[in-house]
C-alpha cells in the first residue's frame, strides 16, 4: 500500500451537490480511493494486513486466489510484499475499468505481476474453480441482496476441500439501539478523519440503495445455507466486520 500522505484526499463531496448523484466507482472515485478507503472503512489496513497473513497460511500451490472486487489492488500488493514472486496465482476481479488501470500501474513494477491476473468484468458472472481462497472484501454490499445467495453459493463451489473465504462488510443490526449507536460512532469516525458533516451526508445519499448492507445473522444464514460449516468473525468494529469461513 502506498503511504497515505502520498494520497490525493478525497473531496468528493466537500461542496453540496443538487441532487446527489448515486454512487459510482468512476475515475474521480479512483484516483482519490487510497484515502476514501481508509478514511472511511474502519480498521481496513488492519483487515488487509491480516488476511496476506492468512492467505500465506492457507495457499496451495497449484490453486487459485480469486479477489473478488479488488479495487486498485491493495490485498494483492499485500500478498506481493509477503510472499515471493512466482509463489501464488491470482485472479482479481473488478467491474471498474479505472479501478482496474490503477492497479496495473501499481502492479507494473513487481515482478510478481506475471502471477496476478486482472479480469474486467461483473463478480457474478466469473468463472471460478480450483480456488483455495477467495477474498471478497465491501464489494457483496453492492450486489443487489436477490443475487447474493448464487454467487456466494458459487465462491462455495469453486473453493477445494478446506478452502477459505476472506469475507469483510459494512453491515446493519436489527436491533435500532445498536443500529444507531453503531451509526453514530462510525461517523464519529469519519469526522475524525476530517470528512465534514456536509461530506458525510452527501456520501450517505449517494449510497443509498447503491450499498445495501445485511445483519450478522442474514450473513450467518447465507453462508450455512450454502455450505460454509465453520465461520469465524475474526475483527468486528462496531457495523465494520470481517470473517473467515472455511469450506
Ligand atoms: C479492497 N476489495 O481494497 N462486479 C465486480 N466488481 C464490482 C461489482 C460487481 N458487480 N460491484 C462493485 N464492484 C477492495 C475494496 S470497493 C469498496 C472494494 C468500497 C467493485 C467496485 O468497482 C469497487 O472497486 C469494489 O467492488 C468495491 O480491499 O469502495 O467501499
Amino acid at each position: 500500500m502506498g503511504k497515505r500522505g502520498q494520497m490525493t484526499e478525497d473531496r468528493i463531496y466537500h461542496t453540496p451537490q443538487h441532487p446527489v448523484p448515486p454512487f459510482e466507482f468512476n475515475a474521480a472515485v479512483v484516483n482519490v480511493f487510497e484515502d476514501m478507503i481508509h478514511r472511511s472503512v474502519p480498521m481496513y489496513a488492519e483487515i488487509i494486513r491480516q488476511q496476506a497473513r492468512m492467505i500465506q497460511l492457507g495457499y496451495h500451490p497449484g490453486t487459485r486466489i480469486y479477489d473478488l472486487g479488488c479495487s486498485t489492488g491493495n490485498l494483492a500488493l499485500a500478498l506481493c510484499a509477503g510472499m515471493p514472486a512466482g509463489s501464488f496465482e491470482m485472479v482479481a476481479v473488478d467491474s471498474s475499468k479505472p479501478m482496474l488501470d490503477a492497479f496495473a500501474r501499481r502492479l507494473a513494477g513487481w515482478p510478481h505481476r506475471r502471477q496476478i491476473v486482472l479480469r474486467h468484468g461483473d463478480i457474478r458472472n466469473v468463472e471460478m474453480a480450483n480456488a483455495s481462497v477467495v477474498a471478497v472484501n465491501f464489494t457483496l454490499q453492492f450486489i443487489p441482496p436477490t443475487d447474493r445467495d448464487q454467487l456466494v453459493q458459487q465462491i462455495h463451489d469453486a473453493l477445494v476441500p478446506g478452502g477459505m473465504l476472506l469475507f469483510s462488510e459494512k453491515t446493519t443490526h436489527a436491533d435500532p439501539r445498536f443500529a444507531d449507536l453503531q451509526t453514530d460512532f462510525y461517523y464519529r469516525f469519519k469526522r475524525e478523519n476530517g470528512y465534514s458533516d456536509l461530506e458525510i451526508s452527501q456520501k450517505r445519499e449517494a449510497l443509498e440503495n447503491v450499498l445495501i448492507p445485511e445483519t450478522l445473522h442474514d450473513h450467518h444464514a447465507r453462508l450455512n445455507r450454502c455450505g460454509f460449516t465453520a465461520v469465524d468473525v475474526w475483527l468486528k468494529w462496531f457495523n465494520f466486520c470481517a470473517w473467515i469461513c472455511i469450506k
